[in-house]
């Protein structure tokens, strides 16, 4: 797809940084399931940390379709570095750019987008997942605070953010409308993290649960106004779901991109595996599933830059990229054959990586459910 010599050349350098920094290390983090702190680092000086965020509240101010590409190229070689990035900047920071006070910008923003803290967002529970309406965890007003009670699953960046934005029920008696959304902060009394999550894939990103005993919160953490949380979270997973197709995407291409290369040197009847047309067809079919992706992904992030509408096309964008990033992973390893399906290899890790992209941020049957609304709206 065509875009700017700008966007390309950033593409290139967010590209040289994952070869040469991030691939390394992929198949350790995966193995050992270690977060990738120095990575992280490095990123954080790049500007990659806060892309969301204009500079005035210390971000780099990228538009929509930058911040693609880099989540894009960062998981085309690791899918755990990928999603810790798309996290923090889509869920970590943007919901208290987009609903704090000034105040709390001042406050919160700087460290986030510096990298120096990292963020995290809690809506998941064990009864809200799919139904995110579904919160349990309460937060009930006393004197100058909040006091909170319950917990949120599979939390990423759980255990290594400082910054959290959570939902609790303010008033049961409203539904979705008694849904109220909190800035925490690590360290609170009566805030604690359960133990990291031992996972199918994205083994080097940090996955716990949040849990609110008693958790005092001055009023001052609200975000927005009582009642907004819900709507304030839908608003958020809209542009979330860019990042998480982005990733998807990241993990087809690098997939694609060994299976290519793989074709050419493998051997087998005496000729490059390449030759046949078994594996043309596939490799085509692969090339042009990851291309139409591409496309959606981008038209996505270029309407949420020119602010139109972008829910259905983010659910489309979503849905889509994950489903070609699952397919072309299998495709991947059917060409690599046999060493396809041993660890010593990456291909294994990119498909038990990429569906996650078919679970969070909103199922693939979510999705679905969001596009066919918008369509019969
Ligand atoms: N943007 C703005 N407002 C939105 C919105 C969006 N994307 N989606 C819903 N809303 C609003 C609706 O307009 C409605 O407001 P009004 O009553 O004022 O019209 C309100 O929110 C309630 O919406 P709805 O009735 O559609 O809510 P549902 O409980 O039916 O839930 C789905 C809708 C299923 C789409 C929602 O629960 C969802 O996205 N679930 C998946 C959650 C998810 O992704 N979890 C994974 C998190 S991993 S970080």
């Amino acid at each position: 797809m065509k875009i700017s010599e700008q966007h390309q050349r950033f593409r290139q350098k967010i590209r040289e940084f994952a070869e040469r920094e991030i691939e390394p290390k992929a198949k350790q983090l995966d193995q050992e399931g270690k977060f990738p702190f120095d990575t992280i680092k490095k990123l954080s000086e790049m500007g990659i940390m806060g892309m969301v965020v204009p500079k005035e509240y210390g971000g780099s101010g990228y538009d929509t379709l930058s911040y693609s590409i880099a989540v894009e190229e960062i998981s085309r070689v690791c899918g755990s570095t990928g999603i810790t990035v798309a996290a923090h900047n889509s869920l970590g920071l943007y919901p208290i750019y987009l609903f704090g006070t000034e105040e709390q910008k001042r406050k919160y923003l700087p460290d986030l987008a510096s990298g120096k803290k990292l963020g995290s967002f809690g809506l998941t529970e064990p009864e809200a997942g799919s139904d995110a309406a579904g919160t349990k965890t309460t937060a009930v007003l006393d004197g100058d605070s909040y006091v909170i009670n319950g917990s949120k699953c599979f939390i990423t960046n759980a255990s290594v953010g400082e910054t959290f934005v959570i939902t609790a029920v303010t008033d049961k008696s409203k539904g979705y409308k008694g849904i109220s959304s909190f800035i925490l902060e690590k360290g609170m009394k009566g805030f604690s993290v359960g133990k990291k999550e031992n996972k199918m894939g994205l083994r080097g990103s940090d996955t716990a649960t949040l849990i609110f005993e008693d958790l005092r919160v001055p009023k001052e953490n609200l975000l927005g106004k009582e009642g907004e949380g819900f709507k304030q979270f839908m608003i958020t997973l809209d542009g979330g779901r860019i990042s998480i197709g982005a990733m998807a995407l990241g993990i087809a291409q690098g997939a694609f991109d060994k299976a290519l290369s793989y074709a050419k040197e493998r051997k087998q009847f005496d000729q490059p595996i390449a030759n046949f047309q078994a594996i043309q067809w596939k490799l085509a079919d692969m090339a042009t599933q990851i291309e139409a992706a591409r496309h959606l992904i981008y038209h996505a992030s270029e309407l949420k830059d020119r602010k139109e509408k972008f829910i259905r096309e983010s659910a489309m964008a979503k849905l889509f990229a994950s489903e070609v990033g699952r397919w072309v992973t299998y495709q991947a390893i059917q060409i690599f054959g046999g060493y396809g399906y041993m660890c010593e290899y990456p291909l294994e890790r990119y498909l038990r990586d990429v569906k996650l992209c078919e679970i969070g941020e909103g199922t693939s049957e979510i999705q679905r459910l969001i596009i066919a609304r918008e369509l019969l709206r």
